[in-house]
């Protein structure tokens, strides 16, 4: 029996547009095998944070945190492969850049704990949950 691909909605969030990190973040994605399935330069307004960040608008870091993600342009992306929901979150490594293992995208990129560069789904109900929200017709 195969598993049916998987995917996951992943972010690169303002910070790495900013940055012209773009290519070099996509770059992995594809270079590990990844199947781009959608790729839209969007951004986020105020309401689409606050879905987006459902869990985390009662938080201390929030409100800076929707800052950031309403700056500017993102790339949204929907990634589809094998375990990919797994595989892109140890791509991108720990939420802080600066505990993040070298190696990864946030490890060798960012050196923040808010300017992390990628969000990506971090498990098959969020990514369920992700993928409605931004790609509703996908
Ligand atoms: P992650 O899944 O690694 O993106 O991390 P979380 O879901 O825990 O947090 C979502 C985003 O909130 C992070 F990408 C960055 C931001 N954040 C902060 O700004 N400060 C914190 O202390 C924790 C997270």
């Amino acid at each position: 029996m195969t598993s049916p691909i998987e995917r996951s909605l992943v972010l690169v969030k303002p910070d790495a547009v900013r940055r012209g990190l773009l290519g070099e973040i996509i770059s992995r994605f594809e270079q590990k095998g990844l199947a781009i399935e959608a790729m839209e330069l969007r951004s986020m307004d105020a309401s689409l944070a606050d879905q987006h960040y459902a869990d985390h608008v009662e938080k201390a870091f929030y409100p800076p945190l929707k800052e950031f993600m309403t700056s500017g342009p993102l790339v949204a992306l929907v990634l589809g492969g094998d375990q990919v929901i797994e595989v892109v979150r140890a791509m991108i490594g720990a939420t802080d850049g600066r505990k993040a293992a070298a190696g990864t995208i946030r490890g060798d990129l960012s050196l923040s704990n808010r300017e992390n560069l990628v969000h990506a789904s971090d498990s098959p109900e969020s990514a369920a949950r992700e993928l409605a929200l931004w790609f509703p017709k996908l």
